[in-house]
């Protein structure tokens, strides 16, 4: 079992040849594999260096997912809010007796510049947790209020899930809910498949999800993301049309080996009254 850290990243290694690999720049994990095998898509065009969020990986969207609705206290946020911008502090390490491996990150007003911090003046603190295991990866998180007033928030997991081929996986999970079509204005639907098939640009939120979700390959279960504690799940793809508009993408074809089963809280704001705590967390489990 091994940490090994420079100054810009965590390295998380077991001996049974599982791996992951988080940016102190947003948290933002960039690598899980499983002997050689790579699990998450990361675009090879991603900044990674601070200048911008990781286009790939695990980037952290918080406290407000997609463009910040006007007369809201995150109106002047950016898209996905701050977290996957800002610079987290390594606050520990610990190794288990079960042969896992976990990092702990921390944020909080401190270590936010003072243009976000004006954008959002809340006592806030995060704690983000990063556990590896043999076949799994857990990424969770404390919200704590240490101010005098509530706060609304969104948190997701903006996982990007590495695919052998876009067209011949199907999700499961996520039949008769009701969704918001973003590809079609917002509007709601209500979801029919047992098994969804991508076959366009898909970028859908899905309200109150049960917490485990599976993308399999016919009867082949490739990964299950199980949520505690998160409301929603978001299913989004670019496809070949969208990729187009995302500078960062490359491959283009990359649309392909990717899809995003994002667990969060979105549909609706999440309130932590003042000097309170909330956690949630995602389990990525690959079935290999
Ligand atoms: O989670 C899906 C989504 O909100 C999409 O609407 C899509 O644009 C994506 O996230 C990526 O957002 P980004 O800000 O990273 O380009």
């Amino acid at each position: 079992i091994q940490i090994a850290e420079d100054s810009q990243s965590v390295l998380l290694s077991l001996p049974s040849g599982a791996s992951a690999k988080v940016l102190l720049y947003g948290a933002t994990v960039v690598s899980w594999k499983i002997k050689d095998r790579e699990l998450l898509w990361l675009s090879e065009a991603s900044a990674l260096d601070g200048s911008k969020a990781v286009r790939g990986g695990i980037p952290l969207v918080f406290p407000v997912f997609g463009p910040p609705p006007a007369g809201t206290p995150v109106e002047s946020l950016p898209q996905h809010g701050f977290a996957r911008t800002s610079k987290w502090n390594l606050l520990g390490r610990a190794e288990d007796e079960e042969g896992s491996v976990r990092v702990d990150f921390g944020l909080s007003p401190d270590s936010l510049d003072g243009e976000t911090k004006a954008k959002w003046a809340y006592d806030f603190g995060l704690i983000y947790s990063v556990t590896l295991r043999e076949s799994s990866l857990e990424t969770k998180i404390v919200v704590q209020n240490s101010g005098s007033g509530a706060f609304d928030f969104n948190v997701l997991f903006h996982t990007y899930l590495r695919i052998p081929d876009v067209s011949t996986i199907g999700v499961q999970g996520l039949n008769s809910l009701t969704y918001r079509d973003k590809t079609l204005g917002g509007t709601e639907h209500q979801e029919s498949s047992e098994v969804i098939k991508i076959t366009s640009q898909t970028d859908r939120v899905y309200k109150s999800a049960p917490d485990a979700i599976t993308v399999s390959e016919g009867d082949k279960p490739l990964y299950t993301v199980t949520k505690t504690g998160l409301e929603d799940v978001v299913l989004w793809n670019p496809y070949s049309d969208g990729v187009e508009k995302i500078g960062d993408w490359q491959p283009k074809e990359g649309y392909k080996n990717m899809v995003c089963v994002e667990a969060g809280s979105v549909a609706q704001w999440q309130t932590l009254e003042p000097q309170s705590t909330w956690e949630g967390g995602v389990t990525h489990k690959a079935h290999l």
